[in-house]
C-alpha cells in the first residue's frame, strides 16, 4: 500500500479518500502537538535529534534517519500491509477476519485500544524530566527516539478509536490527552504507568521490563480476528524492538561499569568510585519486574477467557506456536492462596490465559538476565542477579498485597516489613543513583556509572553528534 508522507498526518491507510476520518485526525492533531509540548521531553524541543522515522513500511524503508526538531516529527499512521488471514484462534476459528468491528465485541475491543493506547502517551509523560540527566548524547538520542515512537504508538490508536468507534472512539481519544501519569485525580489506567521514572536506572528497568510486556501485549494483539488492530500492533512491533534494546543493553552498561569497578578496586563500595552497587541494582529488578507482571492481569481471568473465546487477543505467536487454537481442552495448574497456604488448583486453560502470555515474558526476561550475569562471570564477579517470585510485590491478581518474599516464601507481614529495605529500593538508594544523575553531552563520553555501547545507532561513530543543541547550551 502506498504511502503517503507529504500530508498533514503521513500514513498508508489512504486516508486522503475518507475525508470525515481525515478531518477528525486533523482536528485530533493539533492537542496531540500541543500535549507533546506540555508533557514530552522537557527542554530540548528546538534542538536536532538524529531521529529514525518510517518513510515505508517495508524492510529498508521504516528505519529513515535524520536530524528532526521533535515536534517536527512526522508522527504518522501505518500498519502492515493486508495478507489474506483467517481467524487464527477462538471460537471463530477459520472464519475470515473482520474488516469491521463485530457489534458483539465492540465493548471489549473498545476497552483493549483504550488500555493499551492509554500506555503510551503515560510512558513519554514519566519520562519527560529525564534529558537533563542524560549519561550520553548516545542514550539521550535513544530517550527521544523511545519517546517520539511512544507518541506514534498512541497515534495508532487514535486512528482505529476514529476508524471504528465513531463519537465515543473520538472522545476516548480525547480523554487520552487529559489523563496524567501519576495525577491523583485523573491518573492513567494500568498500574506501572503512573509510577514516576526519575533517574536513568529506572528509566532502563521501564525499556527493559515495562515495554516488553508491551512486546507481548502487542504480540497478542497482532494475532487479532480484527484485522487493522492486527495489522497496526504487528508494525508496533518493529519499533517496539528498539525500545527493549535500549532497556536490555542499559542495564548490562550499568551492570558492567559496576563489575569492571568491583574488578578495579576489589573489597571496596564501588559508591566510592561513583558506580552503582550491584544490589541497588537488584532491588530495581525486583521492583519494575514485579510492576510490569502486573500488567498481565490476574492469573486466572475471565476477561482473558473471553477476549481468547472471541479471537481478539491471542497468545504469543498463536499461529506459529500453537496446534490447538480453540484451547478448550487444556488446564493450567496454579497455586492459589487459601487461609494463608498455597494450595495448586487446575483452572481451564483459557482463563489462564494471561499467565500463558505472561511465561513468555518470563522466559524471555530469563534470557536477558543470563546476559548480565554472563558480564559479572567474565569479570569474576560472584554476585548473580536473579528474577524475583511471581508472587512477590504484587498489586494485581493472585498474590495482590501479600508478604511474599523475592524467593517466594510467605513472610510474616512484621518480618516482611523489616525486610522490605532489602528487597526494594529505599529512599537512601534513590537519593544515591539520583546523586549520580549528572548530563553529559560531549559526544563520546559516557557518566562514570555506566559503559558505553559496544557501537553506535546506525552504525555512527562513537563520538557521534546524536544530538545538536541549538535552543541551549550543553549542559
Ligand atoms: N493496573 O481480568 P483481570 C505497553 C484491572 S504495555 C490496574 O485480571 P485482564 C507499553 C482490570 O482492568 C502493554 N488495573 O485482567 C509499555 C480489571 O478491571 P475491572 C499495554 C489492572 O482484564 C511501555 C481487573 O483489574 N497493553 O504497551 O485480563 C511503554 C481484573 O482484571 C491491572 C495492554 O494493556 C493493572 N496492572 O487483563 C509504552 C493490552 N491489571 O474489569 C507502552 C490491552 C488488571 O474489574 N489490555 N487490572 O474493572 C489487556 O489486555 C488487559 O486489560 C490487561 C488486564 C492485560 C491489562
Amino acid at each position: 500500500m502506498q504511502v503517503s508522507l507529504d500530508e498533514k498526518i503521513p500514513n498508508n491507510v489512504n486516508l486522503s479518500a475518507d475525508r470525515k476520518l481525515q478531518r477528525a485526525l486533523e482536528s485530533w492533531q493539533p492537542s496531540f502537538i500541543n500535549w507533546w509540548k506540555e508533557m514530552g521531553p522537557d527542554g530540548f524541543q528546538e534542538d536536532l535529534i538524529y531521529l529514525r522515522t518510517a518513510v515505508s513500511v517495508g524492510t529498508d524503508g521504516w528505519a529513515h534517519f535524520d536530524y528532526v526538531k521533535m515536534p517536527d516529527y512526522r508522527w504518522g499512521i501505518f500498519l502492515t500491509p493486508p495478507t489474506e488471514r483467517t481467524i487464527p484462534f477462538g471460537d471463530h476459528v477459520g472464519a475470515p477476519v473482520w474488516d469491521q468491528v463485530p457489534g458483539e465485541f465492540r465493548k471489549e475491543l473498545r476497552r483493549i485500544i483504550v488500555t493499551q493506547g492509554d500506555t503510551e502517551p503515560a510512558s513519554v509523560e514519566q519520562q519527560r524530566l529525564l534529558g537533563k540527566t542524560c549519561p550520553s548524547l548516545y542514550d539521550l538520542r535513544n530517550l527521544f527516539q523511545v519517546n517520539v515512537e511512544e507518541g506514534r504508538h498512541l497515534w495508532a490508536m487514535v486512528y482505529l478509536l476514529h476508524s471504528f468507534f465513531g463519537k465515543d472512539g473520538r472522545e476516548e481519544a480525547e480523554d487520552m490527552l487529559t489523563r496524567r501519569s501519576g495525577n491523583a485525580d485523573s491518573p492513567r489506567i494500568l498500574g506501572a504507568f503512573n509510577k514516576p521514572i526519575d533517574d536513568w536506572l529506572a528509566f532502563f528497568m521501564f525499556t527493559m521490563f515495562t515495554d516488553r510486556d508491551g512486546k507481548y501485549q502487542l504480540a497478542a494483539l497482532a494475532e487479532s480476528g480484527f484485522d487493522a488492530l492486527a495489522r497496526t500492533t504487528q508494525f508496533m512491533l518493529t519499533e517496539e524492538a528498539h525500545h527493549l534494546f535500549v532497556g536490555e543493553t542499559g542495564i548490562r552498561r550499568v551492570v558492567a561499569r559496576t563489575a569492571q569497578l568491583m574488578q578495579e578496586s576489589p573489597g571496596e563500595d564501588v559508591r566510592a568510585k561513583g558506580g552503582i552497587p550491584l544490589d541497588i541494582i537488584q532491588k530495581y529488578i525486583n521492583e519494575w519486574y514485579s510492576a510490569s507482571l502486573d500488567l498481565f492481569g490476574g492469573e486466572d481471568s475471565s476477561n482473558a477467557a473471553t477476549y481468547f473465546a472471541q479471537g481478539l487477543k491471542g497468545r504469543f505467536q498463536e499461529v506459529k506456536r500453537y496446534q490447538d487454537h480453540r484451547a478448550l481442552e487444556g488446564v493450567y495448574a496454579i497455586d492459589k492462596l487459601v487461609d494463608g497456604k498455597l494450595v495448586r488448583e487446575e483452572i481451564p486453560l483459557r482463563r489462564a490465559m494471561n499467565l500463558v502470555l505472561r511465561d513468555a515474558y518470563v522466559d524471555d526476561c530469563e534470557r536477558a538476565l543470563g546476559q548480565w550475569n554472563q558480564t559479572l562471570e567474565k569479570a569474576g564477579v560472584a554476585f548473580r542477579l536473579a528474577l524475583p517470585s511471581q508472587r512477590f510485590n504484587r498489586l494485581q491478581g493472585l498474590y495482590a498485597n501479600q508478604p511474599f518474599a523475592p524467593a517466594g516464601e510467605m513472610l510474616a507481614p512484621d518480618v516482611y516489613a523489616a525486610k522490605r529495605s532489602e528487597f526494594l529500593p529505599t529512599a537512601a538508594d534513590y537519593e544515591y543513583v539520583k546523586s549520580l544523575m549528572k548530563p553529559v553531552t560531549t559526544p563520546g563520553q559516557f557518566a562514570q556509572w555506566i559503559s558505553p555501547p559496544l557501537r553506535g545507532i546506525n552504525n555512527q561513530p562513537m563520538d557521534f553528534e546524536y544530538v545538536k543543541f541549538t535552543g541551549h547550551e550543553r549542559a
